[in-house]
């Protein structure tokens, strides 16, 4: 655009904002709120995206192309305004124009809830894939639940995690569009009949519970071109507000319970990460979502396909993001069979044809099976058909494998009164697969093996990617400008050009330049630490930081500790020679976990012992950040030195902070355990510093039991020190961590904290060493943004595309 054109842009674009200011709130520009101004600019982007958006959809219902729907019971996008306005190629102006206006442009993307409609990795990982494939121009939405109550927001009260409620849609939300015309009926409860009507045996549903799905879309818009899918997420409404006769009785409470036990589906994001807690709700939450979005998608395939499914699953990939969405194939069965007609052995073709899975962790304690009683209680139906896949998947596993009933026992989909939805997943769909390599190994070999066996060409493996959009070039914008102005703009569409950078690894000259980006992201987040936690610390420490859920396996614990060990060298030595660190955490612990939640306590009372202690010099520092989210995250990643990815070899499926870190330029001090090995093979070994236990000796060692974490304390005596301070009073006058202490000495360590303690201080070591080289480090941290493009989530997306969609 020349500048003329530019101007020409800039002067419309203030005069149709002012003009929107106007609508929205009844004042003009100078009295309206920053609440207005975020509105009227969010409705200014819906009247550009709306257009394109609609564009896309004509097209799509050609049915022309193959589309996937991912089905995630979460989707963490994150704030939505920026990436519009940079998707949109608008972004700059915006600026310019807001603060030629006299507006602050910050604050208004800050009025902006930040929707929490997710965990962690799984939930984010979806919003990161949206975002490729419309980037990519491929068409790809997604389908979930539109929580009215998102994950909680986490406060630190005397060093304690308390939570709030999460009212992300207390003003409204501006990027969905409700379409009540789209609405699906779900049913639960009831009994099913069988009928036998001119010969053919029918099934009918009586006296179920109707539950109204109304789906609310929001447009994701790709980047710089014309794609704009959608994101459909569904709400849960009464059929009728009130049961007027009883409400007429005068049975008030009565008449208005329905209405609330409808919206209680869709009130609130269950908050565990990695962990599965049972819950009669969560059932029906899955299968709410699960019918409502299948429902439409059959109806939209049939609308322009002369009303017919033929072609379903050349046309249709349904792609199950875990397994809280599992319930699409026997749902996918029960339309195929009941409304449609089909018979079993057509239908089952076209489930598993259409299907497709994604495993994300292996913990066991995370793996979903229902009772039986309360599947079959509150879905007949569902229930019925799914034995019917187990029937025949014993009969398909007794032809293979005859007389070998405890293999095919231990595969049943049901088994020890339980519906096992992994089982469940791997039956019903034609892929299956890990989200590292070493995750799909583990799958393969361990936890799936014996599905492995049975149908080893349906496993593949897709390392997970995170998109440079977000993560690099909106929330680190002056690493993408020095980037752009070394290399060009190729790697906009391209991660992989990245590599060019590499050309400056030995120029000095852009080391001052990177080294200044990386000073000046420092600051700010150094400045959120003031004013958010009232602590001071020097921006030219290594910021050393660990933000992820807080988890026994992902060891946080192991980190506090080192960390409690370092203050004790100093103490000892207050001469000790080191780069001054700032320690920093964030993360939430699912409310119910106890331990996760002393992890947290411990971590706060260490930042209280060693902030407030002048002896060491302010060459320690360790701040815990409240209510880690996509926004706070979008701060913290361009600010680091050091990405802690230390969980227990062999847990972490694949991990996503650890690739957004890389990208930013953070140096990696982790276990070589998910995609961490792969961005060891990204780098090299002299750009990454590993430690610990291998994936296999964590195994063996768990096949034996564990190991003897006492042995480990008898002959360490800093592990000795260590573990005394958290119950003698070192960490705060009558505060102990029993239980901690129990977990690593009574417990024996299941997460092997201190067996690989004396690994991970060496390798703290190495990187205390390598930091104080600047040259050294500077090319380490180029190396590493160098090399991040194949953690991008367009390379994910080309990967499914190709293996697992089959669209390329
Ligand atoms: C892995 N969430 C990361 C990331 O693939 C991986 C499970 C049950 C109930 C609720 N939430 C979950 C997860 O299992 C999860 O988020 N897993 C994570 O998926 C994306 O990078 O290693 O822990």
């Amino acid at each position: 655009m020349n500048s003329s054109d530019r101007q020409k842009r800039k002067d419309e674009y203030k005069a149709t904002y002012t003009k929107k200011i106007e609508e929205v709130s009844g004042n003009c520009l100078a009295d309206a709120s920053l609440l207005k101004q975020y509105q009227a600019l969010a409705e200014m982007i819906m009247e550009d995206v709306s257009s394109q958006w609609a564009k896309t959809n004509t097209l799509y219902n050609k049915n022309e192309s193959k589309q996937v729907y991912f089905f995630s019971i979460e989707f963490l996008i994150g704030r939505l305004m920026k990436s519009y306005l940079v998707n949109l190629g608008i972004e700059d102006i915006v600026r310019e124009c807001s603060e030629e206006m006299g507006l602050d442009y910050e604050a208004i993307l800050a009025q902006e809830s930040d929707p929490g409609l997710g965990n962690g990795g799984l939930g984010r990982l979806m919003a990161c894939y949206l975002d490729s494939s419309s980037a990519m121009g491929m068409p790809a939405h997604g389908n979930g639940i539109r929580y009215k109550y998102g994950l909680f927001e986490q406060r630190i009260i005397n060093g304690e995690q308390i939570e709030v409620a999460d009212n992300w849609l207390k003003n409204g939300y501006p990027f969905e569009i409700r379409n009540p015309d789209k609405s699906v009926i779900v049913k639960y409860y009831g009994q099913i009949h069988a009928q036998n009507i001119n010969g053919n045996l029918t099934f009918v549903h009586e006296n179920y519970e109707p539950i109204m799905a109304i789906p609310y879309d929001i447009p994701i818009k790709g980047y710089h071109n014309e794609t704009v899918n959608s994101l459909r997420l569904w709400s849960a409404e009464p059929l009728e507000a009130f049961d007027l006769p009883t409400f007429n009785q005068g049975h008030f409470l009565n008449a208005v319970r329905h209405k609330s036990e409808a919206e209680a589906i869709s009130q609130i994001l269950y908050p565990n990460d990695n962990g599965f807690d049972g819950k009669l709700l969560r059932l029906k939450q899955e299968y709410f979502f699960v019918c409502a979005g299948l429902k439409r998608i059959i109806t939209d395939f049939k609308r322009s396909n002369e009303n017919s499914m033929d072609g379903f699953s050349d046309k249709i990939c349904i792609h199950i993001n875990d397994t809280h969405p599992a319930l699409c194939g026997p749902e996918l069965m029960r339309v195929l069979m009941d409304e449609e007609g089909l018979g079993w052995d057509d239908a089952w073709k076209i489930t598993v044809a259409a299907l497709s899975f994604t495993n994300h962790t292996v913990l066991p304690e995370a793996l979903e099976k229902w009772p039986v009683d309360m599947m079959n209680d509150l879905l007949p139906r569902i229930y019925m058909i799914i034995e019917e896949i187990n029937r025949r998947f014993l009969l398909e596993l007794n032809t293979k494998y005859p007389n070998d009933t405890p293999r095919n026992q231990s595969l049943s989909i049901i088994r020890d009164n339980y519906v096992h939805m992994a089982s469940l997943s791997i039956v019903s769909s034609h892929s299956i697969n890990g989200v590292a390599a070493l995750h799909s190994k583990i799958l393969r070999e361990e936890t799936f093996n014996g599905y492995y066996q049975v149908y080893p060409e349906r496993f593949h493996s897709v390392t997970n990617g995170v998109s440079p959009r977000r993560f690099l070039m909106s929330s680190n914008p002056e690493l993408k400008d020095l980037i752009d102005e070394s290399i060009g703009t190729t790697w906009h569409h391209n991660l992989f050009d990245l590599k060019e950078l590499l050309k400056y690894i030995n120029d000095p000259v852009f080391y001052d330049q990177f080294n200044a980006v990386k000073l000046s992201n420092k600051l700010r987040l150094a400045n959120y630490m003031a004013n958010h936690n009232s602590v001071t610390v020097d921006p030219n420490s290594i910021f050393d930081i660990q933000v992820k859920r807080i988890h026994e396996y992902k060891r946080q614990l192991l980190n506090a500790l080192h960390v409690l060990y370092l203050y004790n060298r100093l103490k000892e030595n207050p001469n000790l020679e080191m780069a001054p660190r700032t320690f920093i955490f964030a993360g939430k612990a699912a409310p119910g976990y106890y331990y996760a939640k002393e992890v947290i306590k411990l971590i706060t009372a260490i930042a209280e012992l060693v902030n407030n202690d002048v002896s060491l010099h302010d060459k320690l520092k360790v701040v815990f950040l409240a209510n880690f989210n996509v926004s706070l995250a979008e701060i913290i990643y361009p600010a680091a030195n050091i990405s802690e990815q230390i969980s227990t070899a062999g847990k972490e499926a694949s991990g996503t902070g650890n690739m957004k870190f890389m990208m930013n330029g953070a140096i990696t001090l982790g276990t070589m355990d998910g995609a961490n090995i792969e961005i060891l093979e990204a780098v090299g070994p002299s750009n990454i510093v590993t430690f610990g236990l291998s994936a296999d000796e964590v195994y063996n060692y768990q096949q034996h039991g564990g190991y003897r974490s006492v042995d480990i304390f008898e002959q360490d005596p800093r592990i000795q020190q260590i573990l005394h301070q958290l119950v003698d009073g070192t960490l705060g006058l009558g505060i102990s961590f029993q239980s901690i202490y129990d977990s690593l000495l009574l417990y024996n360590d299941g997460y092997f904290v201190l067996k690989d303690f004396n690994a991970y201080t060496d390798a703290q070591n190495r990187v205390d060493q390598l930091f104080r080289n600047q040259t050294v480090w500077t090319k380490m941290s180029i190396s590493n943004v160098a090399n991040s493009g194949i953690f991008s989530s367009d390379r994910s997306i080309k990967d499914y595309q190709q293996e697992i969609w089959k669209i390329i």
